[in-house]
């Protein structure tokens, strides 16, 4: 079953049209970006909400960046494996991931050679649902489930995820 963070913090009703951006110093290429569009737009279908990506970082309501190790908030990143990414409750927006990882932006994880790969958007659906106020869910297939086999792809928001999500917006 789904959970929310303590508090059940969510994004205002006044905050339905959320804007995100990239952490300019990362470089990302059109292909890793549109990754995470469609990470977004998996929620934004079962939500009244929309996400729509800005160019200027310091007005968007999500920030998004990779980050090596020790990168200023306390929350160290670990390397290959561990720790993949990290995103806080709303209305923070924070959203970094560990530039330290193998990730996988396009094609079959499962064909991959490195066996530490990780699969992008199966991260960044996750990391979005802890954005809208999701916490860890009991149930296996929902995206929120705490752990993921490793090379793993897992992208389809589960009955579980919807039914928690449409109950904070
Ligand atoms: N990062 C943890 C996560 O996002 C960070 C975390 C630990 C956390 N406890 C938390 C966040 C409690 C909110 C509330 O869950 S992670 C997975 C999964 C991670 C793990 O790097 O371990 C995914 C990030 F589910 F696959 F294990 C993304 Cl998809
Ligand atoms: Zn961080
Ligand atoms: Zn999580």
């Amino acid at each position: 079953h789904y959970t929310f963070f303590p508090g059940s913090p969510r994004w205002p009703d006044s905050k339905r049209d959320l804007t995100y951006a990239f952490w300019p110093g990362n470089n990302l290429t059109t292909e890793a970006k549109s990754v995470f569009t469609r990470a977004f737009d998996r929620w934004s279908t079962v939500i009244p909400m929309t996400f729509a990506e800005t160019d200027s970082f310091t007005i968007a309501d999500i920030r998004i960046g990779f980050f090596s190790g020790d990168h200023g908030d306390g929350e160290p990143f670990d390397g290959v494996l561990g720790t993949l990414a990290h995103a806080f409750s709303p209305p923070s927006g924070r959203f970094h991931l560990d530039g330290d990882e193998n990730w996988v932006v396009s094609g079959d994880i499962s064909d991959s050679s490195i066996i530490s790969a990780v699969d992008l958007e199966s991260v960044a659906v996750h990391e979005i649902g802890h954005l809208l106020g999701l916490g860890h869910s009991s149930v296996e297939d929902a995206i929120m489930y705490p752990t993921i086999p490793s090379r793993t792809r897992k992208v389809e928001l589960a009955q579980d995820d919807i039914d928690g999500v449409q109950q904070l917006y």
